[in-house]
């Protein structure tokens, strides 16, 4: 036992009446939901990046967390690791998800990392024999050290494409020795700073190569988990290839990977793209290729990725709104993809913004599941289609523009402009929020 988290109970449910700070008023993981435990809902993460990596810098300032694992040694890591599990028992988090670089210190050469990050790992399985916390993905961080500064998959150096292969199934080895139920591609520098310099043609397909050598390799090995791409627009460059779930979609089907491959959504990389979080769900699921969900915020006003805890229970209703319409997870989860302010100093603070994320993600599922089972916004949406549930409307779908315009003339077809509802829907809506 460390004493990072000294004094702090475990977090237990006690009710929206409670005046604790450290309980939940709304996650209840053994309450029953729409025939599932709640916490089988979420399925909720924690980042080991954010939370025990991250020193709190910000392009002005450098370091502002005192944590005392923070070094480069193994002892160090280990350290970490122990405070980490120990969140994970305070919180009684289901899930964790971690980068190679959050957990290990860089070695001197390839070889030495390869050795840094075995030893955690089998640190980690010892572990997570005595706790329940279980991995829901791993991944690699390909966008940190400067050796990654033109890209990884795509860099214009062939030897930086190895050293990112050779990353990549060192950390699919570990997330598989692990039980991983995902693995997840974040495009961290795969993209450009200027088009001057950049061949966008030779960048993808040296792209789409890597995905499919990671796919390979994953049959190779046999990881039953799903290979998860995480979109987002821009940050750190100033156009990033896996742009939003649209242009991963067209991606995948290039080089015929859409059977293969997932979406992992961010909630503020779909507002970056210009997309609502909801949208990016939406259309991920029919698109048959909805994985998992980072959950956070950015701040409205400055227009970054903030990573800040999410707080906002009508927006995260939106989002588990059409989840559960996709029905559910299966592999994925609710990874906080969120970061304390840098002026968050203590080890409280790292524990209540957890709290609170998770009070308000459960808050929006009972949203979600209540305008679910009460049946009316599906019956408004499946009335607005009902003119498709003719024989005659479908089989004009089998016929051409001729035939179409030949039907037009003959039955006189004038199509009158029906309402669309929208404020009736948002009242509906906001009777469950
Ligand atoms: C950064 C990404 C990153 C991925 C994992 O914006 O969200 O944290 O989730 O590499
Ligand atoms: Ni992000
Ligand atoms: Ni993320």
């Amino acid at each position: 036992m460390t004493d990072f988290f000294k004094g702090i109970p475990e977090i237990r449910y006690e009710g929206p009446d409670s005046g604790n700070e450290f309980a939940f008023r709304h996650y209840n993981p053994d309450e029953m939901v729409m025939g599932k435990r709640m916490e089988d809902h979420l399925r909720f993460a924690v980042a080991y990046w954010h939370s025990f990596a991250w020193p709190g810098g910000d392009p002005f300032g450098g370091q502002t967390f005192e944590r005392p694992w923070f070094g480069d040694t193994m002892d160090l890591a280990k350290m970490k690791a122990d405070v980490a599990f120990e969140m994970f028992d305070i919180l009684g988090a289901p899930f964790f998800c971690f980068h190679d670089a959050d957990v290990r210190p860089e070695g001197a050469t390839f070889a030495e990392s390869l050795r840094n990050l075995e030893e955690i790992v089998d640190y980690f399985a010892a572990k997570m024999e005595t706790h329940s916390t279980r991995l829901l993905w791993g991944t690699a961080n390909l966008f940190s050290h400067r050796r990654f500064m033109s890209g990884a998959a795509t860099n214009p150096d062939p030897e930086v494409f190895a050293y990112a292969a050779a990353t990549v199934k060192s950390c699919m080895d570990a997330t598989h020795k692990l039980g991983g139920q995902n693995y997840v591609l974040w495009g961290g520098r795969e993209g450009y700073e200027t088009l001057l310099n950049t061949d966008l043609k030779r960048e993808a397909e040296q792209a789409g190569r890597f995905l499919e050598m990671v796919v390979e390799y994953k049959h190779k090995i046999g990881f039953k988990g799903a290979i998860l791409i995480e979109p987002k627009p821009q940050e750190p460059s100033k156009h990033q290839y896996d742009y939003d779930v649209a242009t991963v979609y067209g991606f995948l089907k290039r080089f015929g990977l859409e059977g293969e491959v997932k979406v992992n959504i961010e909630q503020g990389h779909a507002i970056l793209a210009g997309h609502s979080f909801e949208h990016e769900i939406a259309l991920a699921a029919s698109l048959d290729l909805f994985g998992s969900i980072d959950m956070n915020r950015n701040d409205y006003q400055s227009g970054w990725d903030t990573d800040q805890f999410p707080d906002n229970v009508p927006e995260m209703a939106r989002a588990y709104y059409e989840i559960l319409r996709a029905g559910g997870f299966t592999t994925g989860g609710t990874n906080f993809d969120a970061k304390l302010r840098r002026q968050s100093l203590d080890p409280d603070d790292l524990i209540l913004a957890h709290v609170g994320a998770m009070d308000v993600c459960a808050r929006a599922l009972k949203a979600a599941v209540a305008l679910l089972e009460d049946g009316a916004l599906e019956r408004a949406r499946e009335a607005r289609y009902a003119g498709w549930d003719t024989t005659d409307s479908k089989a004009m779908l089998g016929s051409g523009l001729a035939e179409i315009a030949g039907q037009v003339l003959s039955k006189g077809i004038n199509p009158q402009p029906r309402s669309g509802r929208q404020e009736r829907l948002e009242n509906l809506w906001n009777q469950f929020v």
